[in-house]
């Protein structure tokens, strides 16, 4: 029996440090009220029914893009990007954040907002969308451009 309890909490510490490592990869960094610190630019995207505005994201790798959602639609959108290297902070938390499919996830219903910091790590091209269903298929997507 002791030595069942002792790997019980074995198994514990070791989930519980394998979460903390997987936080770095795929999966959201979330957090509320916090923030990575001084944005290099800030942008704000509509979401509207449905429809983001703009479709087009640029940022610099290593520097921080604040993107300040406003859902002036009456339907709940979400902004979602499946795969980015990125630290992530919601530093005025309205909505639904975090989700461990995703790389970055904040959902908004009708007439919110949301502030989001996202410090992506690697330049490259990543789609954003939201993935109520129907919404990405109808267009509601974008482009977020991490440049070198
Ligand atoms: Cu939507």
């Amino acid at each position: 029996m002791t030595s069942r309890i002792r790997i019980t909490s074995m198994f514990c510490v070791m989930l519980a440090s394998v979460l903390v490592a997987c936080g770095g990869g795929n999966q959201a960094e979330s957090t509320t009220d916090a923030s990575l610190g001084e944005p290099s630019a800030s942008v704000e995207l509509v979401m509207r029914d449905i429809a983001f505005a703009p479709t087009a994201l640029e940022a610099r790798a290593g520097e921080v893009l604040e993107i300040r959602l406003r859902n002036t639609g009456s339907l709940f959108h979400d902004f979602v990007i499946d795969e980015v290297d990125a630290a992530v902070a919601v530093t005025e938390p309205a909505g639904r954040v975090g989700r461990a499919d995703t790389a970055v996830y904040v959902g908004l219903d009708g007439r919110k907002s949301t502030v989001v910091q996202v410090g992506a790590a690697i330049p490259g091209t990543y789609e954003f969308y939201c993935s109520v269903a129907g919404h990405r298929q109808a267009g509601m997507q974008g482009t977020l451009t991490v440049l070198p």
